[in-house]
């Protein structure tokens, strides 16, 4: 499947397009990067990857098999949605998607990262678990993905299956047990970001700015495209299926909004959920990671992931978010820390104090990654 999309159009492959994106019409992260495009006004061209012809090139070229990728028209390959923002970013002088009040501006670094790391999982969760969900997914990427792999379309989808629930979902923590405190925890999202949704058209104002970049990950290819939480979407939260379709069509236009004067009250049980549950998690993988373990058991706000995979690019997160406070003004360091504290957010983010990097971890990104999210094919 391909197609160049220019300011929201599909319009068939004709002159040389500026870019291509490489990924899938139903993967979180292309979708994501898909969103920043057209808010962004940046031309680009797609192409679903192809598997598994494209996978050593990937690694060549990246260094990990991991979508989307971006092809420059000079040939350079890029990875990794956040840091592929950040680099597209520092071409435009107007530092539009990041609000002007520097409080505001971390709490948007830190709902991308949120939005990108931990739903996730819950993301993978209601698409792979229900037939409904599953059997969409596996025909769509069977199809989409894997045109070239001479097996019947239902023995693809049926492997795929296996790998997404090994690799993100019954694999990577979810139990039995576990599912319905997942789930509620999902719903509640739903209910805060629809009181939000409500009242403003995007998290930080009348203007998009990153941190709804960040969300439309797990929403725009998943929340809102897979059959069961589509449904929930429909039911209780139809503003944030009005949000998701506004972020779609916004250009660059409506990067001349208002941002709100200070942190909106309704952002902060957000904030005191990434401090519950996030945060916590991020700690306990950069622990498991210290001793070497590639899978742990964590409790966090009352939910227990079994056998969770430890992830060496969450550490690397986890220390992101640590600089970006770091290099604050010291007046700007001290509101924002009270601003955490008071939401629990401030704790768990020291912890463990040195954070077990790989030797030039993710220094090249976004040319070239040191890690994947998870490893997804490891025992
Ligand atoms: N941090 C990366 C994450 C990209 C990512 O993990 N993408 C998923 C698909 S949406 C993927 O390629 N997974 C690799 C796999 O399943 O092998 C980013 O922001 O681009």
């Amino acid at each position: 499947m391909s197609g160049t999309v220019v300011d929201g159009q599909t319009e068939p492959v004709t002159g040389q397009p500026a870019l291509t994106l490489y990924g899938s019409n139903i993967s979180y992260f292309t979708g994501k990067m898909e969103n920043y495009f057209r808010i962004r006004g940046i031309p680009y061209h797609f192409e679903s990857m192809q598997f598994p012809s494209m996978e050593r090139q990937l690694k060549r070229e990246i260094g990990v098999s991991q979508m989307p990728a971006v092809q420059l028209a000079d040939g350079r390959w890029l990875t990794d949605t956040t840091k592929m923002i950040e680099w597209f970013e520092s071409e435009f002088s107007d530092n539009a998607l990041m609000p002007s009040d520097p409080v505001q501006a971390f709490v948007a670094h830190l709902i991308e990262d949120w939005a990108d790391e931990w739903w996730w999982r819950p993301a993978m969760h209601y698409r792979w678990h229900y037939t409904e969900g599953a059997r969409f997914a596996s025909w769509h990427l069977a199809t989409e993905l894997m045109g070239s792999v001479p097996l019947p379309v239902w023995l693809k989808g049926l492997l795929l299956r296996r790998r997404q629930r090994r690799g993100y979902t019954v694999g990577d923590g979810l139990t039995g047990q576990n599912i319905p405190a997942v789930e509620a925890s999902v719903k509640r999202l739903f209910g805060q970001l629809q009181g939000i949704f409500s009242v403003r058209p995007y998290l930080l104002g009348s203007r998009p700015s990153l941190a709804d970049i960040g969300l439309s990950g797990p929403f725009f290819r998943h929340f809102a495209l897979d059959p069961v939480p589509l449904e929930i979407l429909r039911q209780t939260a139809p503003a944030v299926l009005e949000w998701v379709g506004r972020l779609w069509n916004s250009r660059p236009e409506d990067l001349r909004g208002e941002w709100c004067s200070t942190l909106p009250d309704d952002l902060l049980p957000l904030l005191s959920d990434i401090g519950a549950e996030y945060l916590p998690y991020l700690s306990a993988n950069a622990q498991a990671v210290n001793r070497g373990h590639k899978r742990f058991d964590v409790q966090v706000n009352g939910i227990e992931y079994k056998k969770a995979r430890y992830s060496q690019y969450r550490v690397w997160c986890l220390e992101q978010l640590r600089m970006r406070l770091l290099q604050l003004p010291e007046d700007t360091r001290k509101t924002t820390q009270d601003l955490l504290e008071a939401q629990g957010c401030w704790s768990a983010l020291w912890q463990p104090q040195v954070l077990p990097l790989l030797p030039n971890q993710e220094v090249d990104l976004p040319f070239r990654a040191t890690t994947k999210m998870i490893g997804v094919n490891e025992v």
